[in-house]
């Protein structure tokens, strides 16, 4: 019979061979992104040590005691010349936790540190913390920006689903050891806060998602902007709409910034998730769009449409037809590892560069925002593409 020592061996070679596997561009790519083969986290990735007491004498079948569920919606930064992935991880418990997974090229063998984070809860405790946004901002702190969710205090009697989302905020000068501040002051419930990487005016400035209720956007109108003057007792104040939902588009019902966007010499660049409604239910879907430099609430690029949508098995997980973002890096060289999360269940990268996104920001079409448009628009690109189809072909 197989003796505990030889299983426990065995799980360590098993997990050793998920995690160090090489990892593969995808063929098929659109000229704009390339996407890679293997999901860059699951539930499988986080460690042995996690999952399995390794006591023969506490745990003699050697059975999981702490199941994981998932790995999804992870912040990401470069740090000491390391890949590394805020993750948010959900136990079977449904909770939601941070964790540091890092890796040594951004596109494979990522490894959970040993511990996850210890967020500190000191102010008013939470109930659940995910989707965690990082900055490096230029007043020398790494902030973390994050939904904070508790039970609504107004919810009738016997109604246990009803919640409230607030962003929680922290930060860190090693992604280690966290201070948490008070969490941001609104009118609203918020999701999908974060942080811009520069003062703006001399203030801290805001990416804010303002929502009537915990699922519903309602009147919320977009993605929003505030300036804050204090970080450690953020309020905002003043919100302003900078990127609205329209009727008939991907972001009909709801969107949402990603990651903070990235500083390019033609603008800022961000990242965002859209979300519609359809007989299956709620579909999440990416896209991209350019604010000024001189004024980051401004737009200047307005892509119509997606940017990224599920595909294949990023289709069905927890909550299927789900692409979601809040993390990505750009490298020096301008490479860019677009980090997200499919079906509220696994992590991928997807690879793209700063010169390819904004080149993709300005010159795809806008969304005329009926079918005429888009047809007229479609019109047009085959019109000027008429004299370059090869002869053979035409
Ligand atoms: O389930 C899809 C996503 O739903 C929420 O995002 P939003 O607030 O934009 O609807 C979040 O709970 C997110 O974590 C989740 O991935």
């Amino acid at each position: 019979m197989e003796q505990f020592n030889d299983k426990v061996a065995a799980l360590f070679e098993n997990y050793e061979a998920l995690i160090t596997r090489k990892n593969t561009p995808v063929e098929k790519t659109n000229g704009v992104y390339t996407r890679y083969e293997y999901p860059i986290l699951t539930a499988d990735h986080t460690p042995v040590f996690w999952r399995y007491d390794l006591s023969e004498a506490r745990n003699p079948f050697l059975m999981e005691r702490i199941g994981m569920n998932a790995t999804m919606n992870s912040g990401a930064i470069k740090w000491n010349g390391k890949y590394l992935l805020m993750v948010r991880v959900e136990g079977d418990d449904r909770k939601s936790f941070f964790a540091v997974a890092e890796s040594p090229n951004g596109i494979d063998n990522f490894r959970f540190w040993d511990y996850p984070v210890t967020m500190p809860d000191d102010l008013i405790p939470a109930t659940n913390i995910y989707d965690m946004r990082l900055t490096a901002h230029e007043d020398g702190w790494i902030y973390g920006i994050f939904c904070a969710e508790r039970k609504d205090p107004n919810a009738a009697p016997g109604d246990l689903s009803s919640a409230t989302a607030t962003a929680g905020i922290a930060r860190t000068k090693d992604l280690k050891t966290w201070e948490r501040l008070p969490d941001l002051k609104t009118a609203s419930q918020q999701r999908n806060v974060v942080l811009h990487p520069e003062f703006v005016d001399g203030k801290y400035a805001l990416y804010t998602r303002p929502q009537d209720g915990f699922i519903d956007a309602g009147n919320g109108g977009g993605i929003g902007w505030a300036l804050i003057d204090d970080i450690t007792n953020a309020e905002v104040k003043e919100e302003s709409i900078i990127d609205s939902r329209n009727y008939h588009t991907i972001k009909e019902v709801k969107n949402g910034e990603g990651p903070h966007p990235i500083k390019t010499d033609k603008g800022w660049l961000h990242l965002a998730h859209g979300v519609r409604g359809c007989a299956a239910g709620l579909r999440y879907v990416l896209y991209l769009y350019m604010t000024s430099l001189e004024d980051p609430t401004r737009p200047i690029a307005t892509p119509g449409g997606y940017f990224m949508a599920p595909e294949g098995e990023e289709r069905i997980g927890d909550v299927s037809n789900v692409l979601f973002t809040n993390g990505w890096i750009a490298d020096e060289d301008g490479t860019v590892y677009i980090y997200y999360a499919s079906s509220d269940t696994r992590m991928h990268v997807a690879v793209s560069s700063i010169d390819k996104l904004t080149d993709y920001c300005f010159n795809t079409p806008q969304d005329g925002l009926t079918t005429s448009a888009s047809v007229e628009t479609l019109k047009r690109l085959i019109d000027n593409n008429k004299p370059f189809i090869p002869a053979d072909k035409a």
